[in-house]
C-alpha cells in the first residue's frame, strides 16, 4: 500500500476488506472518518502534498470492496469539500466535510426510518435478508410509533448477517423467527412485507443487495407479498446514469468451503458472489430520506442529485 496512507486508514481499509466493518452505510461512515484522520495527522507542508496524501488514502479505501456505492459517494463528498489554499485550511475543510457527511448520514437514516415505518401497520410481520441499518431504522421507527412488529429473519449464508439482524431486532423488542435461506418461500405466506436494504440502486431502479435478495423478491412477488427496499440516497449509483454497470463483488471461496476438503467432494468449481441484482419489476417501493419512490421513478431523483455528473477526485 502507498506509504503516504496513515496506519489508521490502512486499518480501516483492512477492516472493510475482512468485513469487520460491513454494510453500505457503516462502510461510508468509516471511510469518511478515516479521511478525517488522514487529514488531521498529516505533516504535509504544502497543499499539493496534502491533497496527494488524501487522494492516496481515498484510493486505498476505494480498493477494498467494489459494490457498495456509498463508499465512493462518501469519498467524493469529503474530497470535494477541499477548497482552501493552505494546509491548515485544507485540514479544516476535510474535518468539516467529514463531520457534515456523518451527520447527514445519521439524519438520512432517521428520516428514512419514519417514511418506512408509515408503510408498516400494527401487527405486521416482516421478512429480512442480510443486515441493513436502513431497513432496521424503519422497524425501529414503527416500534417507536407503538406498532407491534414481528420478524422472520433469513440467516443469510455464507456470512450469517441475519444473526446480527436477529440480535438487533430482539433488542428493539421485536419477536424474531430465524430461518435458513432456503425456507424463505415456505414462510412468505405469513409475511406482510419483505424488507431489505441496498448496496446500490441503479438508474433503472434495479436494486443491488446481498446475494439472495433477487430470489427472495421473485418468490415474494409470486406470493403477492410487497417488497420494500430501504435505501438512503447515498446508495444511488451515479455512474449508472451514464451506462455504467455495478461491479458485483466475488468473495473468497473459503467463505463457502473448507479448501482442504474440496477434493473429497470431487473438486468442484466454487464461486461466491456477494451481491445480486433485483430488477425493478420485483420491487414495490424504494424508501429514502426524501420519501418513497416506485423504482422506475428513482432516476428523477438521481438526476436532481447528480445532475452535475460524477468524477473520481481520488484519481492520481
Ligand atoms: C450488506 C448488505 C446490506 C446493505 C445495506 O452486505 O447487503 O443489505 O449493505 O446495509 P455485506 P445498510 O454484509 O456484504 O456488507 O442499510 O446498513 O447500508
Amino acid at each position: 500500500m502507498d506509504e503516504r496512507v496513515h496506519p489508521e486508514v490502512r486499518r480501516v481499509a483492512e477492516d472493510i476488506d475482512t468485513m469487520e466493518v460491513r454494510g453500505a452505510a457503516t462502510i461510508a461512515d468509516a471511510v469518511a472518518r478515516a479521511l478525517r484522520t488522514q487529514a488531521e495527522e498529516s505533516d504535509a507542508t504544502d497543499p499539493e502534498t496534502f491533497r496527494a496524501e488524501l487522494r492516496a488514502a481515498a484510493r486505498a479505501l476505494h480498493e477494498t470492496r467494489p459494490t457498495a456505492v456509498s463508499l465512493p459517494n462518501a469519498l467524493r463528498y469529503v474530497l470535494r469539500g477541499m477548497s482552501s489554499t493552505t494546509v491548515e485550511g485544507l485540514q479544516r475543510d476535510v474535518v468539516q466535510s467529514s463531520e457534515e457527511f456523518c451527520q447527514r448520514l445519521d439524519r438520512a437514516q432517521t428520516d428514512l426510518g419514519k417514511v418506512g415505518a408509515n408503510r408498516l401497520r400494527d401487527g405486521d410481520v416482516i421478512m429480512t435478508h442480510c443486515h441493513s441499518t436502513d431497513a432496521l431504522a424503519c422497524v425501529e421507527a414503527a416500534v417507536e410509533q407503538g406498532k407491534h412488529i414481528e420478524a422472520i429473519v433469513k440467516e443469510t449464508r455464507p456470512r450469517n448477517q441475519g444473526h446480527i439482524t436477529a440480535e438487533e431486532l430482539a433488542d428493539m423488542g421485536v419477536p424474531v423467527t430465524l430461518i435458513v435461506d432456503s425456507a424463505a418461500r415456505r414462510y412468505l405466506n405469513d409475511v406482510d412485507h419483505v424488507l431489505v436494504g441496498a448496496d446500490a440502486v441503479a438508474a433503472d431502479g434495479s436494486v443491488i443487495n446481498k446475494i439472495g435478495t433477487s430470489g427472495l423478491a421473485v418468490n415474494a412477488r409470486d406470493r403477492g407479498t410487497p417488497i420494500m427496499v430501504a435505501s438512503q440516497t447515498l446508495k444511488l449509483h451515479p455512474g449508472t446514469l451514464t451506462g455504467h454497470t455495478v461491479d458485483i463483488e466475488m468473495r473468497d471461496t473459503e467463505e463457502i468451503i473448507d479448501e482442504s476438503r474440496r477434493e473429497e467432494i470431487g473438486s468442484p468449481k466454487v464461486v461466491n458472489p456477494a451481491f445480486d441484482v433485483t430488477p425493478p419489476r420485483y420491487v414495490d417501493a424504494i424508501v429514502t430520506e426524501r420519501g418513497q419512490f416506485p423504482p422506475e421513478s428513482i432516476v428523477t431523483l438521481m438526476r436532481e442529485l447528480f445532475g452535475e455528473g460524477t468524477s473520481e477526485p481520488w484519481a492520481e
